[in-house]
């Protein structure tokens, strides 16, 4: 992938408290001829908000709010709203994203969801829907939805460490046929758990789809699958070598060493822009071609 030669796009804000810290993992969507950007963010508290920034290139920022357009409001999420992945489904936008509680200094995660209308949505009318837990609970992040009903169900990938798992559901509510999609490989820089970037993306051959995988020692690198078409649980291909690595200085060093990790990542232009957050500290973007993407997929 090619990295921008700007990077990092977004950096923490040390007036505003909310983002004072760090801003990374992203979720992007191309609607009305733009990029629309919605990170985590970090202030002093150490609570997850989500920012909302904009692009007309993909690469350069036009603008930036200065609130968070979306913040905790149930119990279940009252330490942090993390890493939101967004899907345009079918006219609705619906949002998952990571609820985090902290009960005596443990870390209890989940995933949740949302909607919003893509109307209010592109007007800034921040109306999110009822929040919802698809498997209250259970253990589970790194969540996103496809943005097309497969055989008339919705379609969920999420991780289960250390797996990346799929599960189908009629109303978004009630989730069934959990399974496991891929599983860690021995000896790579995947072998530890795996999970899913950004929203995947129809092509002819099935669904492209980016992932996360950490090494045994925390290195965490992004590779690309191509799941069948009808029966996404199937895995067409999947790359040897990650596609983004670890490598520069930005990616190499902040609050969590070593990472690029993606919630995001759009197709305009025939070109696929991944944003991802470096380090856990600031939110960056590569690009591909989707000629050099399909060549990949067919090698
Ligand atoms: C994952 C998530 C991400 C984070 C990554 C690397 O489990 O919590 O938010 O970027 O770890 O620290």
């Amino acid at each position: 992938m090619e990295r921008f030669s700007d990077n990092p796009i977004l950096h923490p804000i040390e007036e505003h408290a909310w983002e004072s810290r760090e801003v990374f993992n992203a979720a992007a969507i191309y609607l009305d001829g733009k990029v629309h950007l919605l990170y985590r963010a970090m202030g002093n508290d150490k609570v997850s908000r989500l920012g909302y920034a904009t692009s007309l290139d993909g690469y350069t920022i036009k603008e930036r709010f200065e609130n968070p357009v979306f913040e905790p409001a149930t119990d279940s999420e009252r330490d942090g709203c993390e890493d939101p992945r967004l899907s345009d489904v079918e006219g609705q936008l619906v949002m998952t994203y990571t609820a985090l509680r902290e009960y005596n200094h443990l870390q209890v995660y989940q995933i949740a969801l949302t909607t919003i209308a893509k109307d209010d949505f592109i007007n800034r009318q921040w109306n999110w829907q009822s929040r919802k837990l698809p498997f209250p609970g259970i253990r589970n992040k790194n969540a996103v939805i496809f943005p097309q009903k497969v055989n008339g169900r919705y379609v969920m990938l999420h991780r289960i460490d250390p797996d990346l798992c799929i599960a189908y559901s009629e109303d978004l509510t009630k989730w069934c046929d959990i399974m496991s999609v891929m599983k860690p490989r021995g000896e790579s820089w995947d072998n530890w758990k795996i999970g899913v970037a950004g929203t995947p993306i129809k092509i002819n051959e099935g669904w492209i789809v980016l992932y996360h995988g950490v090494s045994v020692e925390r290195m965490y690198s992004l590779g690309i699958v191509l799941l069948d078409k009808d029966q996404p649980e199937q895995v067409l291909y999947r790359s040897k070598e990650h596609i983004l690595a670890p490598k520069e200085d930005y990616e190499r060093f902040g609050k969590v060493p070593n990472v690029v990790f993606s919630c995001g990542n759009v197709v305009f232009d025939d070109r696929l822009f991944v944003y991802y957050g470096g380090a856990d500290n600031v939110l960056c973007v590569a690009t591909i071609s989707m000629d050099e993407v399909l060549s990949l997929i067919h090698r």
